[in-house]
């Protein structure tokens, strides 16, 4: 294993595919077997079809790495890959972003019918230029957002996403932040239609992905 400290996966969400998916550092696991499968399972992303069930995303208002506001109808008529994380992330958020970007990078030409975003759960330290220069890393059409607390907390409430700084990390400036991980695959409507997590295999998210374009 690498030095990251993926702990205590768990599910907190209440929709289909268990897919709250918590990332948390803030002990370590007593039970790492239970984890580790647990992980596998939710790795396991299938495509499920929007049943309206469970309403997953919805409007938000924000300010991309350019500094330009950007609305959730700036990005119908396309699939989305939307991902929320922050930019002082360690490891997760990196590998997820690196997993993405491999699997775009599969699937050639297609990859167009895709516009992967990065919403950041941390506004106060992920500025338009702090998210500019992160972007660097990953691939070319990733647009990052971010926004005041209120508009980051309606994105997230809408995706069902848990983010916070956990209590040993209360009052550091270099802070860490648990967060739930996972990828929403929303379609070209703003619909849900599968999900992934920073876990799944990017060949696994190309051969998907590539059954929707
Ligand atoms: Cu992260």
């Amino acid at each position: 294993m690498s030095s990251r400290k993926i702990i205590g996966l768990s599910i907190v969400g209440a929709f289909v595919l268990g897919a709250g998916f918590l990332v948390s550092r803030a002990g370590l696991s007593p039970q790492p077997h239970k984890d580790a499968s647990t992980q596998t399972a939710v790795a396991e992303a299938t495509l499920i079809k929007g049943t309206g069930a469970v309403s997953i995303g919805g409007p938000f208002l924000l300010e991309d790495h350019t500094g330009r506001t950007r609305s959730h109808l700036d990005f119908r008529g396309k699939y989305s890959l939307v991902y929320f994380g922050y930019t002082y992330c360690p490891d997760i958020c990196p590998t997820a972003l690196y997993g993405l970007t491999d699997a775009l990078e599969r699937m050639g030409d297609k990859a167009k019918n895709f516009q992967p975003l990065f919403i950041t759960v941390d506004p106060k330290r992920d500025t338009v230029q702090v998210l500019n220069g992160y972007l660097k890393h990953f691939h070319p059409s990733l647009i990052a957002l971010t926004g005041t607390p209120e508009a980051i907390a309606k994105a997230m409430s809408a995706y069902h996403v848990h983010a916070a700084i956990p209590p040993s990390e209360t009052g550091k400036a270099d802070y860490i932040m648990d967060h739930s991980s996972l990828i929403y695959v929303m379609d070209q409507r703003g619909r849900f239609v599968a999900s992934f997590n920073h876990a799944t295999p990017s060949e696994h998210m190309a051969r998907v992905l590539l059954t929707l374009s």
